[in-house]
């Protein structure tokens, strides 16, 4: 009993030293962390498979129903001569006219490439053009064609805009997959748009000015499949783009597809690009390859026909004359002007 007033005063003396020797025991204020579920910024992904929505472009004035009409211009059909893998003619290189609905070196036909005619109307907002090809096959998964109108506004032969359409087509206007690209440097065609400059380091249809109805007027340029006819794709795009004289063609393109290499023929040497017709050292074709366009026509003016690219007119045939005695051996033949 006696060690217990001992063992309580070492116990003491223990509680004193600690408070001596450990810092001062102020009490700290505990930090109050609240959490809070953070508003979703992005929706959650979407389940593995389950396409991403699209945002919807709100558009205000759509193409109207029109079906195929207007006045006639027409491109080399190379139907007739795809079993001999050639095209017929219509192919110049030089002017940088292509009539290649060509697998590029085995020359097989690819007849939705094949432009056979295009046509042109339009009404109070809108161009409408036709492009008519050989077969529907527009959607064709292993080529994705693009397809195109290209507009030259100041008949310069230089082209200043290319509508560009790719698949999917469906027969339902649609801006969703038509892009309009714009030359703003002026370098289409090169040096001469009536001439090969290649190589040219150009940059063609640089600028994106309309892309699936983003840009300045979402409502600029459409396509769809004609409802009517399974091989003519329709293309609208508004007055206000092009004013209202201006020269114009059409593009088919399963090869190359690049708008910033327009004009082919400047990229690429002839030699390079090869050519479709048997008769031409170059055959078959190479470098450009599954592509057929058109000469331009006028739209809104009289041509002089000399516009460069202009589609060639036969003039018309002069009055029969009254016939000088022949010589014995003349052959009387038959003289076309073609005027480019
Ligand atoms: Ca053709
Ligand atoms: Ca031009
Ligand atoms: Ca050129
Ligand atoms: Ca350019």
């Amino acid at each position: 009993m006696s060690r217990l007033p001992r063992l309580l005063g070492l116990f003491v003396a223990c509680i004193v030293l600690l408070a001596c020797n450990l810092p001062s025991l102020t009490p700290t204020p505990i930090p109050v962390i609240i959490y809070t579920p953070l508003a979703p910024s992005t929706p959650p992904p979407a389940p593995s498979g389950t396409p991403m929505p699209t945002p919807t472009i709100a558009h205000t004035t759509t193409p109207a129903e029109v079906h195929l009409s207007g006045p006639i211009s027409y491109d080399v059909d190379s139907k007739g001569t795809a079993p001999e893998h050639r095209a017929p003619y219509g192919d110049s290189y030089k002017l940088n006219r292509f009539e290649r609905p060509f697998t590029r070196q085995a020359m097989d036909y690819l007849p939705f490439l094949d432009i056979v005619r295009f046509r042109i109307i339009a009404d109070a907002t809108w161009y409408y053009v036709f492009v008519e090809l050989n077969n529907s096959d527009v959607n064709n998964a292993e080529l994705d064609p693009r397809y195109g109108v290209e507009l030259d506004l100041d008949r310069d032969g230089h082209g200043d805009y290319l509508i560009w359409a790719a698949p999917p087509f469906s027969t339902t206007w649609s801006a969703d997959h038509v892009q309009v690209f714009a030359d703003r440097n002026h370098d289409t065609g090169g040096v001469s748009p009536d001439r090969s400059d290649a190589p040219y380091p150009g940059d063609g249809y640089e600028t994106l000015i309309f892309d699936g109805g983003r840009g300045d007027d979402p409502d600029l340029a459409w396509v769809r499949i004609d409802p009517t006819a399974a091989s003519v794709l329709q293309f609208a795009f508004k007055r206000t783009l092009v004013g209202s004289t201006f020269m114009w063609g059409v593009v088919a393109d399963g090869g190359i597809k690049d708008p910033s290499k327009y004009y082919y023929n400047d990229r690429f040497t002839e030699e390079q690009a090869g050519s479709p017709e048997k008769n031409e050292k170059y055959y078959p074709i190479k470098e450009v390859y599954a592509v057929d366009n058109t000469c331009r026509e006028a739209y809104g003016f009289t041509p002089t026909g000399y516009e460069s690219l202009i589609c060639p007119k036969e003039e018309p045939t002069p009055a029969p004359r009254t016939p000088r005695p022949r010589q014995p051996t003349a052959t009387p033949t038959a003289t076309k002007i073609i005027v480019y």
